[in-house]
């Protein structure tokens, strides 16, 4: 269990004061070594970490909500049982994340306290409205697209944790593009006219913000150059969006999709797709709370997490149960069972 780990009084000991022990973590970082839990770390180091990790957490959470509207909607059986899986997966992504930053020292309850106050944030793209059944097929093709672009350069993060996390993220969210793709392919090729065009309509729509889930342009980046000195990101915001803008572009034709950018060339000196200017006064108003669904999203967050407090509190109950010693057990038992007959 990760949780074994909250306790940071070990690697607290050492204060940044300790030049020893700094000078030991930077030699491990620049070797590469990976930095466990119960090891030594700065304390601007765990903060970064716990900031990076709980927002992408909480990602994997909110980002459940715009496709799981369409579970009860998908128009047929296989489509279902692949959404299903698929929002189940990002659970289980968020679920990995909290116990990688419950490593650090931050308890699952302190980080969902602070997403469902607004304290914490969670990418921008899980603003926007699922407006069509292909809103999910392109969210697969494009968010995890772009998901899978920024997360495997991840997979060799410094924080053992983390990085252990990534790889079994990354391999759920190659099959999420997959099927995301061949939802589209598959309305493109054997669709009507009117697919075709909610293809397309959801690929407009869904384009630009999915440009911006990389983050800020890199000169306005104010926590990439110290993220990027500990590996804990390993490629930049902009070296990461031009990656994923070239390899969409192909997957475009391939589906016979347009990108709604009029300023979309191949530049033979630059060896890469240019593309045009992106809105960033649209992406700091989402992150500030004031997208198209920020309020929605959050309240379907807290109404969750105040519908499962009973399973919670049983949850807590049965374990409470469990570790109590065996002729307590019993006793506690037979309590049971005579309330019951009683
Ligand atoms: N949205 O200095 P930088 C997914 C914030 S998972 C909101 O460049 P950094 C799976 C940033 O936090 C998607 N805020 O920051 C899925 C910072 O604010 P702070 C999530 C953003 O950390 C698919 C400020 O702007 N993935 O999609 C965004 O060096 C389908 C300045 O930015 C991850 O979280 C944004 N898009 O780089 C699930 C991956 N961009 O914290 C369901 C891990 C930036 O100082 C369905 N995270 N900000 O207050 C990262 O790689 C990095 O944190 C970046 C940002 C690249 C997101």
């Amino acid at each position: 269990m990760y949780t074994q780990s909250m306790d940071t009084s070990a690697a607290e000991r050492g204060g940044p004061e300790d030049p020893g022990l700094q000078r030991r973590f930077d030699a491990r970082i620049d070797a590469g070594d990976f930095i466990e839990a119960k090891d030594w770390m700065p304390g601007d180091y765990r903060k970064t970490l716990l900031r990076q990790i709980s927002q992408h957490a909480h990602s994997e959470f909110v980002g459940m909500l715009p496709e799981g509207h369409w579970i009860a909607r998908a128009p047929t059986l296989k489509r279902k049982a692949i959404l299903l899986a698929k929002v189940q997966d990002e659970a289980g992504h968020g679920l990995y994340l909290y116990a990688a930053a419950e490593t650090l020292g931050q308890s699952r309850d302190q980080m969902l306290a602070a997403l469902h106050s607004g304290r914490a944030k969670y990418s921008s793209i899980f603003n926007y409205p699922t407006l069509s059944w292909a809103d999910v097929g392109t969210i697969g093709w494009l968010v995890d697209g772009a998901a899978i672009m920024n997360q495997v350069p991840i997979c060799r993060c410094s924080y053992g944790p983390y990085a252990r996390a990534m790889i079994r993220i990354c391999r759920e969210e190659s099959f999420h593009q997959r099927q995301g793709f061949d939802s589209l392919l598959t309305m493109m090729q054997g669709g009507s006219a009117a697919q075709r065009e909610m293809v397309q309509d959801a690929v407009n729509r869904w384009w630009w913000p999915c440009l911006m889930m990389f983050g800020p342009p890199d000169d306005q980046s104010p926590n990439s150059a110290q993220g990027m000195r500990w590996g804990i990101k390993r490629v930049s915001n902009d070296e990461l969006r031009q990656k994923f803008v070239d390899a969409a572009v192909v997957q475009a034709k391939v589906l016979g999709v347009s990108l709604p950018d009029p300023d979309l060339h191949w530049n033979e000196a630059r060896q890469h797709w240019d593309f045009g200017a992106i809105d960033w006064a649209e992406f700091w108003q989402v992150v500030g709370g004031d997208g198209p669904c920020n309020q929605e999203r959050l309240a379907a967050r807290v109404k969750a997490w105040n519908d499962g407090a009973w399973v919670r509190e049983a949850a807590l109950a049965h374990a409470r149960r469990q570790q109590a010693p065996a002729p307590a057990r019993r006793q506690q038992g037979q309590e049971d069972i005579s309330e019951v007959t009683a």
